[in-house]
């Protein structure tokens, strides 16, 4: 068991070996991603100053433009990840095709892609809500030297080398697995260093709360809504409690350190879910799994989805394994149709 205070950098040094065909460029990629997020951290926690600074749109008193924080993140992630001649392509939730990186040597001979959603739930940031970074990381399909091309990115969940996210909440950690298990660190802005505080990190087999809109609760299929009442009854360990932040990357925090799960299925609005498949529920479910959670659409594992679009979405069940696993029953008996 790595010891607590471990730095992230020495934590990947000592575990670069768990890299399977990796000479290093793994580790270079985690470390590109560790200091992007450091510099979005710094611009997402002087939000609250949007009056003095400027609102998006607007110059600073600098002079300089002030970017939407998510504008900003995307630029920050995609010029981190393109200097450090590792990534031959990135996907994001901000751009609407994929990103191909020929790199310096103009070889185009840089093995891994990156999926990545710069700043998901930006929505909140106006309301002083955490909200988070979603990275994926794959290996290409493609031969080096050769063009990068969709199927680099359409590869279904279970081919991803490393996925993780960054929460910049009470405190900034980032969270990650490369299949290993999944293990958190935690920022501390005084010296710029990210410390091991979340060793070895578990979903409980079961939980308490179940993290949904409810407010679309008209709109769910049957099964959804039944299960819903399921958790709302007076029996046994229920009802549940309801704990709903409305930032993907906080409500699965909470769910993976106290138990729990959270459901965003197909509604009226969303027929195939609102969440994206490739840049949101696949690294979310690498880490459910490697934790000891589980994640589906309520019928099919997440991670063995074939995607076919880059922006595709899917409805989302995911967390605690006894409790996904109860949700799927309900789907199976009342149905996922709206
Ligand atoms: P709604 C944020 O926009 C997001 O993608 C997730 O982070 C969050 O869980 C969900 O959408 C919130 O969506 O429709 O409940 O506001």
């Amino acid at each position: 068991m790595p010891q607590k205070n471990t730095t992230l950098g020495e934590f990947i040094i000592e575990n670069q070996s768990e890299f399977k065909y990796s000479s290093g460029e793994l580790s270079r990629l985690i470390n590109s991603i560790r200091l992007a997020a450091k510099v979005v951290n710094h611009e997402v926690n002087k939000a609250g100053l949007v009056d003095i600074l400027g609102a998006a749109g607007d110059t600073n008193i600098q002079g300089e433009d002030q970017q939407k924080l998510d504008v900003f993140a995307n630029e920050a992630f995609i010029k981190t990840l393109t200097n450090r001649e590792i990534v031959c392509g990135i996907a994001s939730e901000e751009e609407d095709d994929y990103i191909t990186i020929v790199g310096r040597n103009k070889k185009n001979d840089n093995k891994y892609v990156v999926l990545i959603d710069p700043l998901d739930g930006s929505s909140n940031i106006d309301v002083n809500v955490s909200v988070g970074t979603i990275f994926s990381i794959y290996r290409r399909v493609t031969e080096p030297g050769t063009p990068v091309t969709l199927d680099d990115f359409l590869q279904p969940g279970r081919n991803q080398v490393a996925a993780g996210y960054i929460i910049y909440g009470t405190s900034t950690m980032i969270v990650y697995t490369t299949g290993h298990g999944v293990n958190g660190f935690t920022l501390n802005p005084a010296i710029g260093t990210y410390y091991l505080s979340h060793p070895n990190m578990k979903f409980p087999e079961t939980g308490k709360i179940y993290s949904v809109n409810e407010g679309n609760y008209v709109h769910f299929p049957q099964g959804i809504k039944n299960y819903i009442k399921y958790c709302q009854e007076e029996e046994d360990d229920r009802p549940y409690t309801s704990r709903y932040i409305g930032s993907l990357v906080s409500d699965f925090h909470r769910n993976m350190i106290k138990g729990g799960i959270y459901i965003y299925p197909n509604t009226a609005k969303d027929p195939n879910g609102k969440l994206r498949l490739l840049y949101e529920c696949n690294p979310m479910a690498f880490l459910a799994e490697q934790a000891g959670g589980k994640a589906s659409d309520g019928i099919t594992a997440i991670m063995d989805i074939q995607p076919t679009t880059l922006h595709q979405r899917t409805p989302f069940l995911c967390g605690s394994i006894r409790m996904v696993e109860k949700a799927e029953e309900f789907v199976k008996e009342f149905g996922s149709e709206l």
